[in-house]
């Protein structure tokens, strides 16, 4: 293909300070004002974190050495571009730049592996009317999933195996591995969301390569919107398994790839916390973050994108949003 290449990456985006939680969470919600106390809540989370959580600069060094791997090996360089969600830099005005740039070939990805229409479908409408509103007509590769990309189940593998290595050694042989990813409302059965299914499967992938079949899965992270969300919630997850007089837990949050709020409190903070109480041992993995072995699944992604896009693209989910 003959043009300047170009990547977007996009994640869910975070705040930076603690005045910016309110219209932070109002994106969050589609442009509705969520109430004081509500917000109050979601800045006691960040202050308990530490201030903010490093969402961004993970991104940004995912990019960063991207480039250097992909440029290292096409024939000409790639240049790799951060949008967010829901704060700065929102991808409508990263799209601004890749268009100033002269990008002629753009390739999506969003860093979360599963697909869901409201989650990554979000991302897409985002890039769709980003374009439309510049008026710009550059070719877009979007990538809806990429949870079976092999080197990413063969990163998974490897940081549970690792992840194992914190329990002693009595404990070890005694441990369920209980995959989490976020929750979102029930009512994306209804529409024939594959989110479900793809964790499910995505999560089974994973554990046969280690042959572990004694793995679990739970929802963590749900909303409080007042509709019913996908569960069980881990918090109560948990309370099942100590029913079954299960007493370690490794927690791998295989919907998520970086630090961030729903791990740093969600799972760091309360899920250890309630297991604590429970007397469970719970550790989690590490997430796969910035490290070498991430930017080769996504190098990969980007790669099995331009080879064969029908493996990573559903049209007819698409065209729906
Ligand atoms: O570190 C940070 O500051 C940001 C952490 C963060 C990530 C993230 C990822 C996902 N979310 C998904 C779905 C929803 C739905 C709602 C929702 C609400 C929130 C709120 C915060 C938040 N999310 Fe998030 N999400 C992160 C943070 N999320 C804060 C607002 C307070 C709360 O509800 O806890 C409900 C919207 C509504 O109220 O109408 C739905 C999904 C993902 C994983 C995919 C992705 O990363 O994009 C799905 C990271």
């Amino acid at each position: 293909m003959q043009g300047r290449k170009g990547v977007l990456l996009m994640a869910y985006g975070t705040p930076e300070t603690p005045d910016q939680v309110e219209p932070y969470f109002t994106h969050i919600r589609g442009g509705r004002k969520p109430s004081p106390e509500a917000v109050a809540r979601l800045q006691t989370r960040y202050e308990k974190i530490g201030g903010r959580t490093p969402l961004l600069e993970i991104t940004n060094s995912v990019a960063r050495k991207l480039e250097f791997v992909l440029s290292d090996s096409a024939s000409e360089p790639v240049k790799v571009y951060v949008g967010m969600k829901h704060w700065h830099p929102y991808i409508a005005d990263t799209l601004a730049s890749i268009v100033a740039d002269g990008i002629t070939h753009l390739t999506a990805i969003v860093l979360a592996p599963h697909y869901s229409l409201m989650s990554v479908g979000g991302y897409r409408k985002a890039v769709q009317e980003g374009l439309s509103l510049l008026n710009a007509d550059i070719p877009v590769t979007f990538v809806e999933r990429w949870h079976q990309q092999p080197e990413f189940v063969e990163l998974m593998s490897k940081l549970i195996l690792e992840g194992l290595n914190q329990f002693s050694e009595d404990e070890r042989g005694n441990v369920v591995p209980v995959f989490s990813a976020h929750s979102l409302p029930e009512k994306i059965r209804n529409w024939g969301d594959p989110y479900e299914a793809e964790l499910h499967g995505s999560s089974k992938m994973v554990a046969d390569n280690i042959n572990r079949h004694d793995w679990r899965f739970a929802w963590q992270s749900a909303g409080e919107t007042g509709d019913p969300w996908l569960g069980p919630d881990i918090l109560d997850f948990l309370d099942v398994l100590k029913s079954e007089g299960v007493s370690n837990v490794l927690q791998i949050p295989i919907g998520f790839v970086c630090d961030h709020l729903e791990i740093m409190w969600d799972i760091d903070y309360e899920a250890k916390n309630k297991a604590a109480e429970l007397g469970i041992t719970l550790h989690r993995t590490q997430l796969p973050n910035d490290s070498d072995d991430f930017v080769n699944v996504i190098a990969s992604v980007f790669r099995g994108a331009q080879d064969n896009p029908e493996s990573y693209i559903v049209s007819s989910m698409s065209e729906r949003v």
